[in-house]
Parts: C-alpha cells; sequence; structure tokens
C-alpha cells in the first residue's frame, strides 16, 4: 500500500471511526483488508517497532498450557527426542550469504534475551511466561541476509493432517529485539508440548505465528511458493490473518 493512500485512510479513520470507514466505498477498497489495514496503522504509527509489554516473575502462569501440536507423532521428531535432541539442528537457508547450520550448544552460545511476556491465542486463552534464546537478528546477522530477502519463514517437525506447520514474518518482525528462539521456559528446557527443542516468540502477534519444534529459518523474496502461498498453515486453510499484530 502507498504512503499517500495510506495517510488518507489513517485520516478517514481518526475523523470517522472504524465502523463508518468500513461503509464508505472508495475508503474501504483503498484498503484492501483490515489485514493492510491494522500492518499499515502499525507501519503509520510506528508501532511495529514498540516492544510488547513485559511483566514480573510473580506474573508468570502456573500452568503455560500447550496447543496446537503437543506431542509430535512424526518419526524424525521421535527419534531426535529419544536422543535427547543431541543432533537437532536448526538450519538457516534462503537467501542469505552464509547458510548455516547450527547446533543447541551453539544457539544456546550466542548472546541471550530472557523476557516474560503474554502469550495470546485466537481460540481464546492467554498465558505468561519466561522465554530464553537468543534473538533471531543476531542470527540473520551471522547469516547475511540478502538485500532481496523481504520475509522469513520458519519450518517446523510436526505436521498437521499430512502437512508440515509452517510460519512466517517480514523483516520488521524479524529484526525486532523480542523476537527470539526460545529454548527455555520459565528457566528450564522447553517441554515437548511448548515447542522443545526450539520455537520462536514473535512477541507482537498472536500465538499461531510463534512456531514451535523450529527446525529451520528461511529468508525468501516472496511466499508465493511456500505452502499455499499464503504465508503460515493455519494462512493457507483459514481466515486467519498472515499480519496477526497485537
Ligand atoms: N509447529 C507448530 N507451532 C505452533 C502450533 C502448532 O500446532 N505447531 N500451534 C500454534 C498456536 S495456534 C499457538 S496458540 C501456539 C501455542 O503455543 P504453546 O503450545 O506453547 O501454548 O503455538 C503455535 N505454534
Ligand atoms: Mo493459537
Amino acid at each position: 500500500m502507498k504512503r499517500r493512500s495510506l495517510l488518507a485512510g489513517a485520516a478517514a479513520f481518526l475523523a470517522t471511526g472504524c465502523s463508518k470507514l468500513a461503509e464508505t466505498g472508495p475508503v474501504s477498497s483503498l484498503l484492501s483488508s483490515v489485514e493492510d489495514w491494522n500492518k499499515g496503522l502499525h507501519d503509520l504509527l510506528g508501532r511495529r517497532k514498540a516492544l510488547a509489554p513485559e511483566f514480573s516473575l510473580e506474573d508468570i502462569s502456573p500452568v503455560f498450557r500447550g496447543n496446537g501440536t503437543t506431542d509430535p507423532q512424526d518419526a524424525a521428531y521421535k527419534a531426535h527426542l529419544a536422543a535427547g535432541f543431541a543432533e537437532w539442528r536448526l538450519g538457516v537457508t534462503g537467501l542469505v550469504s552464509t547458510p548455516l547450520s547450527l547446533t543447541l550448544d551453539e544457539v544456546k552460545a550466542l548472546p541471550q534475551r530472557t523476557q516474560i511476556t503474554r502469550h495470546d491465542c485466537v481460540e481464546g486463552w492467554s498465558a505468561i511466561g519466561q522465554w530464553t534464546g537468543p534473538q533471531l537478528a543476531h542470527i540473520l546477522e551471522m547469516a547475511g541476509v540478502k538485500p532481496e530477502a523481504r520475509f522469513i519463514v520458519f519450518h517446523c517437525a510436526d505436521t498437521l493432517n499430512g502437512s508440515a506447520y509452517y510460519e512466517s514474518v517480514d523483516l520488521v518482525d524479524a529484526f525486532h529485539p523480542q523476537t527470539i528462539i526460545a529454548h527455555s521456559l520459565n528457566g528450564e528446557p522447553l517441554p515437548v508440548k511448548n515447542g522443545a527443542p526450539l520455537r520462536m516468540r514473535i512477541e507482537r502477534q498472536l500465538g499461531y505465528k510463534h512456531a514451535k519444534y523450529l527446525t529451520g529459518i528461511e529468508a525468501v523474496a516472496s511466499l508465493e511458493e511456500i505452502g499455499a502461498g499464503k504465508g503460515g498453515y493455519w494462512e493457507d486453510r483459514t481466515g486467519y490473518q498472515w499480519y496477526a499484530g497485537i
């Protein structure tokens, strides 16, 4: 979306409010979807770089429930689990100058960030947990993202109904300081239900963006060739929006 139409849209939004906006022909065609609008508004107001709220130790939920896949039945995953994830590798591929294949020890040896954040699932529940891991930005800098790259795709070890779970974000969220590759929850290695041994935390977006059982990070110029082309497992199958900013 062009900057000028965004500004016009924002002015109309501020002047008239949401419902009026939706009724207005020219304005609603200008905003191709609520998703673009949400993303555009966040961009416009500079909110894409703002930090998600962080909480204190006493706010941590007693139980951080698992959702979606909680016990992957995929043979390769089960073999890794049985081996204590000793052979797990995090691949960094695609439009990078130096592809990487990191062991868990290498991931844990990078500079770490710990953050206590609230996870919001579209299914209507939230939980607060403390996550630790390196910033995705650091790993992307090690690999050297090429200028043509526009999105970062997260590949996962689990399949749901025969298709691999995957997700993706743009470079704003990829380089956001709270976007980390977590290996620990509340000071302990990730439980299987929460994505062991590695999962994404993308704190400015809804729960389904936070890919669990992470095997690979791929820098791409377009999402068209990945999955069904809408940028994520649920985006491909349901009305879930690709940009799920909160
Ligand atoms: N690989 C993978 N990642 C996933 C899912 C999944 O089924 N598979 N579910 C998503 C959804 S909808 C949510 S709300 C969160 C749940 O994270 P949790 O299991 O730690 O609560 O993981 C997200 N990431
Ligand atoms: Mo979710």
